[in-house]
């Protein structure tokens, strides 16, 4: 959302944004919670994950029905889908998913939740992240629960998602990890994530992933829908694919912002640069993103700028942060360090406090 829609918006739609700023907290608060905290796939965005952080901050805009129309219908069917991304589970399945989970119900968990997760089983153009055939799954998992498993799916070549509901049968094992403690999984700053290698060869075009968490915590699974556009061809076959594109890239419907971002970018000089937007803010919180340029080839970054007193980082994305006497440190994670000449790849969080316009300082490893 642009500055100039931000000021220009009414009464009512503040209202609104009210609304939903006393939700993000609301959340935000539950994710502070452990006993309330679980996980979900953030890369490739999961449907309800993707359609919070397209959306969140701005559910009620009715543009969403024409440019994000799966999300329109999730977000109509019950919002708690979204504000709760993270708590698509079931207890008790001892590890017959496809016994608890019928078909045609994939996405929902099985209807699990009561039904708060139905929307996410519509058969539609949900919107996709653009993947390689081997790709990673990153998996944020607030609770620190840890995995027994996590098991990754994929559409065999041929499924038709726009108009056939997902079954079991139309999944293939792409990839997977074994029992895995939480202090194994990367730290960050509301939880811990891992990435899990995947293959996924001969597909090409729309695919849905799907992942199975089995959280070692109870006896709790996951299962998350994440719409995907296989590259085919151009993607590396094995290597990690550099050409993934950055996760929190935002949706091509997006409208352009109409004002220059708050920040100039300082010039890049031979490592690289840095520079901020302010995505959304709220009353008590905001959501920024940072842009980071190469000058020359590096191979990792990191990117500094000191925090307001009252400010704090909750949750990042596409970036490890740490707070630590007042300066914010984001250092890239393992997918997104290597940059070519001029490249460049985007990191995000959420702070609470008033949004400021915070100065940035980039340093490259070359
Ligand atoms: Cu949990």
């Amino acid at each position: 959302m642009s500055t100039l829609l931000r000021t220009r918006r009414t009464p009512f739609v503040a209202g609104l944004f009210a609304v939903a700023a006393t939700a993000v907290l609301l959340l935000s608060t539950a994710l502070t919670n452990p006993a309330s905290a679980h996980g979900n796939v953030l890369d490739p965005a999961s449907r309800n994950y993707g359609c919070w952080q397209r959306w969140g901050s701005n559910f009620n805009d009715p543009r969403m029905a024409t440019e994000d129309p799966m999300c329109w219908q999730a977000w109509q069917a019950d919002p708690q889908a979204m504000w709760n991304w993270n708590g698509l589970f079931r207890e008790g399945v001892a590890g017959n998913h496809q016994g608890a989970i019928p078909d045609g119900q994939l996405c929902s968990g099985g209807r699990t939740q009561n039904g708060r997760y139905n929307a996410l089983d519509t058969v539609g153009a949900w919107q996709t992240t653009n993947l390689g055939n081997s790709f990673r799954i990153r998996f944020f998992d607030q609770a620190s629960h840890g995995a027994d498993y996590i098991r990754v799916y994929a559409t065999k070549q041929g499924f038709d998602a726009l108009n056939k509901p997902l079954a079991w049968s139309d999944l293939e094992l792409v990839g997977q990890i074994g029992n895995t403690p939480a202090s194994q999984w990367q730290k960050v700053p509301e939880g811990v994530e891992i990435n899990i290698p995947a293959n996924a060869p001969g597909r090409t075009g729309r695919h849905i992933v799907y992942t199975v968490w089995q959280a070692s915590h109870l006896d709790q699974s996951y299962y998350l829908c994440s719409d995907v556009n296989f590259g085919g061809t151009t993607a590396p076959p094995t290597t990690p694919a550099p050409t993934t594109p950055p996760p929190t890239t935002p949706p091509p419907t997006t409208p352009p912002p109409t004002t220059p971002p708050p920040t100039t970018p300082p010039p890049a000089g031979n490592g690289c640069s840095a520079s901020y937007t302010l995505v959304s803010s709220w009353s008590g919180g905001f959501q920024g993103e940072v842009k980071v340029t190469a000058g020359a080839a590096i191979r990792g970054w990191r990117v500094t700028w000191s925090l307001p007193s009252g400010q704090q980082i909750n949750q990042g994305w596409n970036a490890n942060l740490t707070t630590s006497g007042g300066t914010v440190t984001a250092t890239n994670v393992s997918f997104n360090g290597t940059l070519g000449a001029g490249a460049s790849t985007t990191f995000g969080f959420i702070g609470s406090g008033s949004a400021g316009t915070p100065v940035l300082t980039c340093s490259a490893t070359a």
